[in-house]
């Protein structure tokens, strides 16, 4: 049984930046309610209604994974660390977006599936052999006839997208080698849970995964997870190493451990996904009272990363352009645009000085780093950055 504990509202697909905003368009825009429930059974985190991926994974898909220094870093880290440690033959990477995490494989060595088309015509065109479709059992068949068995799978930000999860270890587990390994990682929920970072969940985001609901679902697959992994990454992710039970891999004491602590913190009681519903709601009061107060100060906001998660923010805090003036991202293609749903216009880069703004929202908060890091000019003369996480405040 799934039972709800958080009602997000109503709100748009995170990918639909708009190209105008006149009537016509706004008209057409789509909007589903974001409610998020807890399985009882199996303790999986999950949307109750989710999007249909058709709808998402669209020739317009704006999301670029090499926008920030960070990834680059961390996509180079983990693919250097998988060749040392695997030494695979072939491998395969699930959700490859414009190629961030191929481009440190050999061409020969590596195959992409990658439904949105405009991103597989990226990484086509360089040389890497991708699929435009959905990772299903239908394409897994279709692999290990033509390309036989894969050593290592690899999926970053992507597994968490899939509706249908029975469907995406049945497949891996078709042409999965006999001790080929399958590497995901996604948010996780237990940093979900402490930094109170509720705009994890989005339409894209169908679940949020904990170890224990992972270990549950691999089990009707003869998989298991042999080791994982917990990230700093997109403000705490979870690394998950899956392989065959009856694999040469023997399960890491850092399972153990993580199982363990993921008990003692009560991931698998609804009731802890209560109480976090109640921070959430109180996150709400304060951002919208703390930008209410600058606004009446005469205080020039903006957001900075026109972010999927910012959408939710927005979207569930009703913030427009009354309390937003606008918001900058690095990302050509979202650039001119307006985000989903409250239609903040999203500019290019500026000189934040110049442009006397006072405040800006860390709407990309999981690079807060990189970005004060860079905006140094700006916080010198004054400048401050807020941000939700874990609490509602001006960063420091
Ligand atoms: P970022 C997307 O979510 C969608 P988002 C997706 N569903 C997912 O799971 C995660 O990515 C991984 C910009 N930026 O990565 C670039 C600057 O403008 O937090 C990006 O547009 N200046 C696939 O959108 C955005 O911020 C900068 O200095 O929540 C960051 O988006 C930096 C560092 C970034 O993911």
């Amino acid at each position: 049984m799934k039972k709800v504990f958080l009602n997000l509202l109503r709100q748009p697909i995170t990918n639909s930046y708009l190209s105008d905003i006149k009537t016509s368009t706004l008209k057409k825009e789509y909007f589903y309610n974001l409610s998020i429930v807890f399985d009882l059974k199996n303790y999986l985190v999950s949307i109750k209604k989710p999007v249909n991926p058709k709808n998402q994974y669209t020739d317009t898909y704006a999301h670029r994974a090499s926008q920030s220094k960070t990834m680059n870093l961390s996509f180079q880290k983990i693919a250097e660390k998988l060749k040392k440690k695997y030494k695979p033959k072939l491998s395969m990477e699930i959700g490859s977006n414009d190629g961030v995490f191929l481009k440190n494989f050999n061409k020969k060595n590596i195959l992409a599936v990658e439904p949105c088309k405009n991103l597989a015509r990226i990484t086509n065109k360089k040389g890497y052999f991708t699929y435009g479709k959905f990772w299903n059992v239908k394409l897994a068949k279709n692999i290990l006839k033509n390309k036989g068995n894969l050593d290592l799978i690899y999926s970053a930000n992507t597994i968490s997208h899939i509706p249908n999860l029975k469907e995406v270890f049945k497949a891996v587990s078709i042409c999965l080698s006999q001790n080929g390994v399958f590497v995901f990682e996604d948010p996780y929920i237990g940093s979900v849970l402490k930094n109170n970072s509720y705009d994890q969940f989005y339409d894209e985001h169908v679940h949020v995964f904990s170890l224990i609901a992972i270990s549950n679902l691999l089990k009707i697959h003869k998989l298991r997870i042999v080791d994982t992994e917990i990230l700093s990454t997109h403000g705490g992710s979870i690394r998950f190493y899956v392989a065959r039970n009856n694999s040469k891999y023997k399960i890491s004491k850092t399972v153990k451990k993580i199982y363990t602590s993921e008990l003692n913190n009560k991931l698998n009681k609804y009731s802890t996904y209560k109480k976090f519903s109640y921070r959430v709601q109180n996150s709400k009061k304060k951002l919208i009272k703390l930008l209410k107060n600058l606004k009446k100060q005469r205080k020039k906001v903006i957001s900075y990363g026109a972010t999927y998660k910012s959408a939710t923010v927005f979207n569930y805090c009703n913030i427009d352009s009354n309390l937003i003036e606008f918001v900058i991202d690095t990302t050509k293609n979202k650039q001119g645009k307006y985000t989903p749903g409250k239609h903040l216009l999203i500019k290019p880069p500026c000189d934040l000085v110049k442009e006397k703004i006072d405040y800006a929202f860390l709407g990309a908060w999981n690079f807060a780093k990189e970005i004060i890091g860079k905006e140094k000019k700006f916080i010198k003369n004054g400048g401050k950055f807020i941000t939700h996480v874990p609490n509602i405040r001006i960063v420091k």
